[in-house]
């Protein structure tokens, strides 16, 4: 029998840099996603359907079954918790850093912090684990915004280039983690579908290896 397998990904970085890799793995999109304003998609391999959805919902979509498999940035995974997947493969996509960061030339204060941030469970852990006693704000964007109008002494977001918190007047201060994304897999699903869900793990696998030992 053949289940039919649901993959979710999100527009933007994570859609561009993961077809070419599920292509090597005999998946590809038949319409075009950024003329369409569908979000299901059937693809090349009649059993595999493509969603495409917010990059914070990828996680829960796949944590509750919705979605068989997913492609996710860690921080997201990070900020999620991971609960109820499974993260077989590091995609080695995306890449980029979470960093603290505040503004330029200032120190930042020795008591309590205040962060602004999206990844709040994560920036909570992060701190906790420094032995600093942060006030965590949410912000759903411009985070950049924050240390400038004193919101907050500090930011936790994404750093690529360091332009955008040039451009703002801010500075990288402490690296959390590198990043990069990952293929995640809801964990019913690795086992009922296991014959399916493994030859594409595999795959993935070997295109990404490929591509790592070709930039070498
Ligand atoms: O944009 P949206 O709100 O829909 O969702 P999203 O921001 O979560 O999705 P998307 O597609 O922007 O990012 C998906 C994933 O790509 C993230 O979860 C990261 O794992 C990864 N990634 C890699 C990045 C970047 N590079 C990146 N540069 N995510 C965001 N940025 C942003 C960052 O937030 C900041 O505003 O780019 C800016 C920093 O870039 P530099 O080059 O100026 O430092
Ligand atoms: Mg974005």
């Amino acid at each position: 029998m053949t289940d039919s397998i649901t993959i979710a990904l999100s527009k933007g970085r994570i859609l561009e840099e993961t077809l070419p890799l599920l292509a090597e793995a005999g998946i590809e999109l038949v319409d075009d996603v950024k003329k369409s304003r569908k979000l299901v998609f059937p693809t090349t391999d009649p059993n595999v359907r493509i969603l495409i959805i917010r990059a914070t919902d990828v996680p829960t979509y796949v944590q509750y079954g919705a979605a068989d498999l997913g492609v996710t940035g860690k921080d997201v995974l990070m900020e999620h918790g991971g609960e109820g997947l499974y993260e077989p493969l590091d995609l080695n996509i995306s890449r980029c850093r979470l960093m603290t960061a505040g503004k330029k030339g200032e120190q930042p204060p020795t008591g309590r912090i205040r962060v602004a941030t999206k990844f709040v469970n994560l920036a909570r852990r992060y701190y906790a684990s420094q032995g600093r006693q942060a006030d965590i704000i949410k912000l759903y964007g411009a985070m950049e915004l924050a240390p400038i109008l004193d919101l907050a002494d500090e930011i936790v977001d994404i750093v690529d280039t360091g332009n955008t918190l040039k451009a703002n007047g801010l500075e990288p201060r402490e690296l959390i983690d590198y990043i990069s994304s990952r293929l995640v897999v809801n964990r019913a699903s690795m086992k009922m579908k296991h014959g399916q869900i493994n030859p594409i793990i595999e795959k993935m696998a070997v295109a990404v290896e490929r591509r790592r030992s070709a930039s070498e």
